[in-house]
C-alpha cells in the first residue's frame, strides 16, 4: 500500500474541553472553540507494510511507544478491512522540548494521512470524528480558522464532530505563546487531570456549566468581530477550567511562578489600552489573544520575564491536509 503525508497544525481552545461524557468513544462533556496556529505543525507519513509485524512509531526522529497508536490505528484497519502494520513518522515544526507538543496536531495529521494510506476516502466531517477517537482536542484541528467541536447527544458520538466557523484569513487576529518553565514535561495529562478533576472537584459541575453561555457569546463575538467580547469569554472559560482543576483533591495545578508573572504583565498591557488577553492550557505556559498591530508589544513584555523562554506569535492555520506528493 503507498504511503501518504500529511500536516496539521495545533489549535488553542479559546472555550476549553475539559471532561468528558464518554471516555470509551472520548466524547466531551461540553462543545468547545478554538483558533488553529499556523505557527504549530505536525508532518505525519503513515505506511502500511505486510512485511511489518507490529506498527511502529518515530516522533521527531526518536522511537517511540506506540500503546495509545495501535488501538486507534485498530479503528482505521478495521474501517478499511485490513489487518496490516503501519509505520508512523511525526515531527514536529516547533520545538518538541517546548513542552508544546500537542496531541491536536498530531491525531488530526494521522487522521488525514491514515485514511488515505489505507485507502479510504472520508469527509472532514468523518476525518474529525476519527481525530476524535485519538485525542478530543485533534477534532477542531481538522479545521482552519476558528473552529467548534460539538459536544453532540448522540450516544454512539456520531453527531460530536468539528466544524469552521470562520476562516482565519477572514478575522486576522494573533495568538502570543509564552513558553514557560522551560518547558519541561507537565506532571499530570490533560486526560488524566479532566477525569480527576471531574471525580473530585467540587467546582466540577460549575463549570461545565459556564461552558454553553460561553460558546454562545464566543460564537457572536466571532460573527461580529468583537477581539474585546471574544478576549473577555476566552479569559473566562480558561480561568473558570483552571479553577476547576485546582479544586481537585488534590489539587492539579499548572501554574507557576512565572505563569503568574506572565498574567500580571497582560493585565498590564491591558490597563495601557493594547488588546490582550490570555489562556492557558494543561501546562504552566501562557498565550494571549491579541491584534496583529498589538503583538509586538505582548511579544516584548512576555520576553523581559524569568523563566519566559521562548516566545512565538501565530496568525490563524489551515485545517489538516494531505500533502503527498502524487504517484
Ligand atoms: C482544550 N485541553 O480544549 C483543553 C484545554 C487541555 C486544556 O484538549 O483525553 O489531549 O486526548 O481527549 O485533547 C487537551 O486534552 O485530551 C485539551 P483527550 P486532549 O484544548
Amino acid at each position: 500500500m503507498t504511503a501518504a503525508t500529511a500536516q496539521a497544525c495545533a489549535n488553542i481552545a479559546l472555550v476549553k474541553y475539559w471532561g468528558k461524557r464518554d471516555t470509551a468513544l472520548n466524547l466531551p462533556a461540553q462543545g468547545s472553540l478554538s483558533l488553529t496556529l499556523d505557527a504549530l505543525r505536525t508532518t505525519t507519513t503513515v505506511q502500511f507494510d505486510e512485511r511489518l509485524r507490529a506498527d511502529s512509531l518515530f516522533l521527531d526522529g526518536k522511537s517511540a511507544t506506540t500503546s495509545r497508536l495501535s488501538p486507534w490505528l485498530d479503528i482505521v484497519r478495521e474501517r478499511a478491512g485490513i489487518a496490516t502494520f503501519a509505520s508512523v513518522d511525526s515531527k514536529n515544526d516547533f520545538p518538541t522540548s517546548s513542552g508544546l507538543a500537542s496531541s491536536a496536531s498530531a491525531y488530526a495529521a494521522l487522521a488525514v494521512a491514515a485514511t488515505s494510506a489505507a485507502g479510504l476516502s472520508l469527509t472532514r466531517t468523518e476525518l474529525s470524528e476519527l481525530a476524535r477517537r485519538g485525542s478530543g482536542s485533534a477534532a477542531r484541528s481538522l479545521f482552519g480558522g476558528f473552529a467548534i467541536w460539538h459536544r453532540g447527544e448522540r450516544a454512539d458520538g456520531k453527531d460530536s464532530i468539528a466544524e469552521e466557523l470562520v476562516e482565519g484569513r477572514n478575522w486576522p487576529v494573533r495568538m502570543v505563546i509564552a513558553v514557560v518553565g522551560g518547558g519541561k514535561k507537565k506532571s499530570v495529562s490533560s486526560r488524566d487531570a479532566m477525569g480527576h478533576c471531574a471525580a473530585t472537584s467540587p467546582l466540577y459541575q460549575a463549570w461545565l456549566a459556564s461552558v454553553p453561555p460561553d460558546l454562545r457569546a464566543a460564537r457572536d463575538a466571532i460573527a461580529n468581530r468583537d477581539l474585546e467580547a471574544l478576549g473577555a469569554v476566552t479569559q473566562g472559560s480558561a480561568m473558570a477550567m483552571h479553577a476547576a482543576a485546582l479544586a481537585s483533591r488534590p489539587p492539579v495545578r499548572y501554574w507557576q511562578p512565572a505563569t503568574l508573572r506572565c498574567l500580571d504583565a497582560v493585565e498590564n498591557l491591558a490597563t495601557a489600552g493594547i488588546r490582550a488577553y490570555p489562556t492557558m492550557d494543561a501546562g504552566p505556559h501562557v498565550k494571549v489573544l491579541t491584534t496583529e498591530a498589538d503583538s509586538d508589544a505582548v511579544v516584548a513584555a512576555l520576553t523581559e520575564i524569568d523563566q519566559v523562554g521562548q516566545v512565538i506569535v501565530s496568525k490563524a492555520g489551515p485545517g489538516a491536509q494531505n500533502i503527498s506528493e502524487s504517484p
